[in-house]
């Protein structure tokens, strides 16, 4: 095909250029469509978002920030840039916004890269008991270039003790402490936070990646008026594209988009980029408050549900899209329980639970989150009824062709994206 004209195929389509990645495409939307996503990170972005991002914007180098670019052509380029950071800094009341940051990870990497030399102390919370890989996990950079010193929850209520952070705090001096987490369902409270971190003199940044549509809407509390830097992923409950960002106060922008670009970053990805600009303004809108409400709701009622047929529900409920179960008093590790309900076309993932015995691999819990399932409208009812589901299944492995069948009905009665989308 390359031999003959390339001009000629600029215009022709995916299908009939790569039939068969066309096909894996399709087969993937069909599964996303097709069973019942309970991944806590995962979502399904607007369709506007992904046209936003299917768009030749991809083809723009745009290094550098708006009137300040190293190419030209960039002048629908910065209005859009523009768009972005203004939506999203009146979404979060935000002094300052950088938009450009191509995951949550590049985020919090611009964040310590701006502020912190090797070598300095960070405190954070440890994966295993609800943080993030780069909260100065061993096996990622932020674990390697940093003294981490980890604060945890407590064994008593599996919640974050903040008198612990605060004498960890005033023990290790950090120069920076990290609040925020991936698999912590309650309430973070940020002004506790903020105010260790001005006791110790620390700086105080806060990964909202996980609740941040939540905060958009109202109903988590904010992070942005306390903490020095706000960082986040787009594509979780905020229902954006796959990407990051970084919200700051003002007496820090210069600095921190230093750091994005030319610091950790090359060129940003416009096409990215104008997907955000979409997802920030639909997160302004009402209907996305409404749909924040139900999440919380439908997260709820899963964990009530599943409390109310024996599974112990870690720190005891959720205030959150997320909830954690405990399985040891069912037999089953969190891998096999991943593992079974996938076959149903039930997708979770598996998850540590606080002070978990079991290795990362295996672990003894699974994470379910209510943000995928509620954006296909499904409420309390099909909420209650999944954990049913799940219920049934972890108890008795033999009841999958039931589960399997009532999963199908269920997805094909809240449809999603269809496979013919893609032409
Ligand atoms: N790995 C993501 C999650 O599942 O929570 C966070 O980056």
């Amino acid at each position: 095909m390359f031999n003959t004209q390339i001009h000629e195929i600029i215009n022709q389509s995916l299908e009939t250029i790569d039939p068969e990645i066309f096909s894996l495409i399709n087969r993937e939307i069909a599964r996303q469509s097709e069973g019942i996503n309970l991944i806590a990170s995962e979502n399904y972005a607007f369709r506007a978002v992904l046209e936003a991002m299917g768009t030749p914007l991809s083809n723009k180098y745009a290094e550098g920030y708006p009137s300040r670019r190293y190419y030209s052509g960039c002048q629908y380029i910065d209005e859009i840039e523009n768009i972005a950071i203004e939506r999203l800094k009146k979404l979060y009341k935000a002094e300052h916004a950088n938009v450009q940051p191509h995951s949550g990870a590049q985020a919090n990497m611009a964040v310590y890269f701006a502020f912190l030399k090797p070598g300095d102390t960070i405190l954070t919370m440890n994966l295993n008991c609800g943080g993030h890989l780069t909260h100065g996990s061993p096996v990622n950079f932020s674990g390697q270039i940093y003294n981490v010193v980890h604060y945890g929850v407590s064994r008593k209520d599996e919640l974050i003790d903040y008198d612990e952070v605060r004498e960890l705090a005033l023990k290790h001096r950090p120069k920076m402490i990290v609040a925020g987490a991936s698999s912590y369902t309650r309430i973070i409270d940020s002004k506790a936070f903020k105010n260790i971190a001005e006791e110790v003199g620390a700086y105080f940044l806060f990964d909202m990646a996980h609740y941040s549509g939540l905060i958009a809407a109202g109903q988590y509390p904010s992070p942005v008026p306390h903490a020095h830097f706000v960082t986040s992923t787009t594509h979780k409950t905020l229902r954006g594209p796959r990407g990051g960002i970084i919200l700051c106060k003002k007496e820090y922008s210069k600095d921190i988009d230093k750091s994005v670009f030319p610091g950790v970053q090359g060129g940003p990805l416009m096409h990215v980029i104008a997907a955000k600009a979409v997802a920030f303004k639909l997160a302004g809108e009402q209907g996305f408050v409404d749909y924040q409400k139900q999440v919380i709701k439908n997260a709820r009622v899963f964990a009530e549900t599943l409390q109310s047929e024996g599974f112990r529900i870690v720190s005891g409920g959720t205030d959150c899209h997320m909830v954690l179960v405990d399985l040891r008093n069912t037999g089953l590790t969190g891998k096999e329980a991943e593992e079974v309900l996938s076959q149903v076309g039930i997708y979770v993932n598996k998850n540590v639970v606080p002070f978990d015995p079991q290795p990362p691999r295996v672990t003894s819990g699974i994470r379910i989150g209510t943000a995928a399932i509620t954006t296909r409208g499904m409420k309390e009812d099909v909420a209650s009824e999944i954990a049913k589901l799940i219920s049934i299944l972890l108890k008795d492995t033999s009841k999958k062709d039931y589960v399997t069948k009532r999963v199908m009905e269920i997805s094909q009665a809240y449809p999603v994206y269809s496979a013919g989308d893609l032409k």
